[in-house]
């Protein structure tokens, strides 16, 4: 019993689950968001991908599909953002590198993430939910600066 009551204790004051915000969207909604988050804020394009780099406390779109992520973002070490991550086609997972974060990017649910770079370099997006034959090449890219 105190098992029990400790598990829904935990989730407050664990500190290790993020309390996300989880709205509905649709893939392509998501899409002209990620697309119109891009536009605002494009610096640049590593092999392909829009490099975007928003002013701190700006909200964030990371775009999952097979099998990319996109856009690559450039934050500031410290500042906070709001991180929404949603798939264009199917589960996907998202998984932070060389950081302990892990989340489920599923089609259809906006799901926004505080987060606040406490680490300047270069990370890498894998994903963690099998999603077909170029799985393994899907990477992405949070390049933090100081
Ligand atoms: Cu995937």
């Amino acid at each position: 019993m105190i098992m029990f009551a400790i598990m829904p204790l935990w989730h407050w004051k664990g500190g290790q689950n993020p309390s996300g915000i989880r709205g509905r969207t649709t893939p392509q909604e998501f899409r002209q968001r990620t697309e119109r988050f891009i536009q605002e804020y494009q610096v640049g394009t590593e092999k392909g991908i829009p490099v975007v780099q928003p002013p701190p406390g700006a909200d964030l779109y990371l775009e999952a599909s097979m099998w990319s992520w996109r856009p690559v973002l450039k934050l500031k070490k410290g500042a906070s953002y709001t991180l929404h991550l949603s798939s264009f086609d199917i589960n996907h997972g998202f998984s932070l590198y060389p950081m302990n974060l892990n989340f489920q990017v599923v089609p259809g649910y906006d799901y926004g993430l505080k987060v606040m770079p406490n680490r300047s370099g270069d990370l890498r997006i894998i994903c963690n939910e099998f999603c077909g034959v170029g799985h393994h090449i899907m990477t992405g890219k949070i390049l933090v600066e100081e």
